[in-house]
């Protein structure tokens, strides 16, 4: 021990508050230009100011790591706890290896927001964007098949810059003493890593059977659209036919697969389009709902310095994100906004963010931060499970909510967006644990990629794939070093919140039908968690919201139950499941 603990780690933590405080806000500001203009000089400035938080943390770690913390308050032992996983990369202290291992993040980060791929035919280069909104319209497999292969072309140049970054990464991870980055990840949640993962498993557990059976029925009908030799009735499913580059949301499918009975509903996309709403209209529709449950107004500033349309004439990396620059106010969302009902979405999930983040900024600075990460994005997702059709009809954008009947409908296309991305939000963390426990080498990175695909979602890849190809690079959370499994738990935590609140306001309808909108209780109930930040371990704020300690799948499955009924009898008598699974 090298030091008296009480006064070291005050020291620490102090320093904490004050220099990497100030580092972060540089750094972010540096992120936030480079993100929005990516050329060689902000590629540049970024990663010197990322090394630069690195380093500094990486020496706070390491002096908390040798402290006795006999005496230490608990309030200042979490804090040196929180500080050590306060990134989620981390980097040798060799300043050449920290160096490298920054801009090898930037790298990939560049050539994924860069990304471009000219379909046959086509007079220009095509974006991520672009191949997306083709790709959930287009119901022909050969031009899906294209623009598949096309855009996953661009993880490629990435496999070398990435197994060096797993190897420069681990290594920081063990300085700070975690086994590696995928063991550092998995210590973020309160409990041991390896129970973490028995968590995350006990929950996928829980809803597998549900997503077994919606599998079975997209299949069933897909089998009837495409034939059987290109989607065999008992296989997994091709991936490029769902709708979505990484097959991990299906809504965009959802007109080949609505139940005759029920009709398609309604079409939010047409109607927002129809109503002429702009990107910055549909930023203040989803600001509207936060208000009307209680929080204050978005500062200027943000209207001012978000980023909502892809600015023409220079590269930015448009996979949305929400900021918190300053770490008090300066609230900021980075989007390149399409008008359509799957971007109504991510914009409420990015202003949760916000409104999260703003919440906490009286707490100290290491504990600005969510319960977990999953909670950070859990929020704005729940608040989209509000958006119902009595919501949208008291906003005016629905002439009258649809009867009832329409249910089946509605809940499949939720499904098909909530359901259907259980397996992958699981998945991609899995993969990439196994890469940083050096289970799994560049040798079998992309046919272990697609074992998990084939175990988890039960799909493959439309072509022949090899150790060529780079298929995660392909998924921008992969490049940009950003962990995955905070979306499935999110997954799983946005209906427990949305059934506590619904039981909470005394709702005895059925959960898709609730909506939280004009409720000032649900609101002061969420923003008393939020403001916890992360100074409690996250079962007490999971359990001021809910009265529960314990993630739990059976919200979701009870949100979907009327809709898993229909499907087990709509698939009757078809296969269920696929090898290898
Ligand atoms: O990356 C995101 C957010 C970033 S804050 C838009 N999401 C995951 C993804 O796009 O893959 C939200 C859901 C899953
Ligand atoms: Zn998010």
């Amino acid at each position: 021990m090298a030091n008296s603990g009480a006064a070291e780690s005050q020291a620490i933590v102090v320093e904490a508050e004050t220099r990497l405080l100030d580092l972060s806000i540089e750094a972010q500001r540096a992120a936030w230009v480079y993100e929005t203009f990516i050329n060689e000089d902000t590629e540049r400035l970024t990663s010197k100011a990322d090394a630069r938080v690195t380093l500094a943390t990486v020496d706070l770690a390491k002096r908390a790591a040798r402290v006795d913390l006999g005496g230490v308050p608990a309030e200042t032992q979490r804090k040196l706890k929180l500080l050590r996983l306060s990134l989620p990369l981390l980097s040798p202290s060799d300043p050449a290896e920290s160096e490298e291992l920054a801009r090898l993040v930037a790298s990939m980060r560049g050539r994924y927001g860069k990304g471009r791929y000219r379909p046959q035919g086509a007079a220009e280069d095509w974006d991520l964007a672009a191949l997306s909104r083709r790709m959930a319209e287009s119901r022909n497999a050969t031009e899906l098949e294209e623009l598949w292969t096309g855009w996953h072309a661009v993880g490629r140049p990435m496999r070398p810059e990435f197994s060096r970054y797993v190897e420069l990464a681990n290594r920081g991870a063990r300085e700070v003493g975690f086994a590696d980055t995928g063991a550092m990840w998995r210590s973020k949640y309160d409990m041991p890593p390896d129970e973490f993962a028995q968590e995350a498993e006990r929950l996928w557990t829980q809803v597998r059977p549900l997503y077994r059976t919606l599998h079975a029925f997209v299949r069933k009908r897909l089998s009837t659209v495409y034939g059987p030799t290109l989607v065999p009735p008992a296989g997994p499913i091709p991936a490029h036919l769902l709708g979505n580059m990484w097959s991990q949301t299906w809504e965009h499918i959802y007109p080949v697969l609505a139940p005759s009975e029920s009709g398609a509903g309604y079409d939010l996309t047409q109607i927002l389009k129809e109503r002429g709403v702009d990107e910055r209209e549909l930023v203040r529709i989803a600001e509207r709902f936060f208000l009307s449950v209680g929080f204050e107004r978005l500062p200027a500033t943000f209207w001012d310095r978000s980023m909502f349309v892809k600015p023409a004439g220079r590269e930015v990396l448009c996979h949305a994100s929400a900021w918190d620059i300053d770490f008090v106010d300066d609230l900021r969302i980075k989007m390149c906004i399409d008008v359509t009902e799957e971007e109504f979405y991510v914009v409420h999930h990015e202003l949760g963010h916000n409104f999260y983040q703003r919440a906490y900024r009286d707490q100290p600075f290491l504990f600005r931060d969510s319960a977990n990460d999953g909670f950070h994005e859990a929020v704005g997702d729940t608040i989209s499970l509000s958006i119902t059709p009595e919501y949208l009809t008291r906003i005016g954008l629905l002439p009258g909510a649809p009867d009832p009947s329409q249910d089946t409908g509605l809940l499949l296309k939720k499904a098909l967006e909530k359901v259907a991305f259980l397996p992958f939000g699981l998945l991609v963390d899995r993969w990439r644990w196994q890469v940083f426990s050096g289970e799994l080498g560049p040798a079998d990175y992309n046919s272990s990629w697609w074992e998990m695909r084939r175990r988890y979602q039960g799909i493959a890849p439309p072509v022949g794939r090899s150790e060529q190809d780079f298929d995660p690079g392909a998924k921008a959370h992969v490049p940009s070093n950003t962990p995955y499994m905070r979306y499935f738990l999110a997954s799983i935590l946005q209906f427990q919140f949305h059934r506590a609140l619904a039981e909470s306001s005394g709702w005895d309808g059925p959960l898709h039908r609730f909506s939280i909108y004009g409720n000032r209780e649900a609101g002061a109930k969420l923003k008393r968690m939020f403001e916890l930040g992360a100074s409690r371990p996250w079962p007490d704020a999971l359990e001021m919201l809910t009265g529960s300690r314990t993630m739990d799948a059976s919200a979701i499955l009870d949100y979907f139950r009327p809709l898993n009924e229909w499907l087990t009898q709509a698939t009757e008598g078809a296969p269920m499941g696929w090898p290898g699974e």
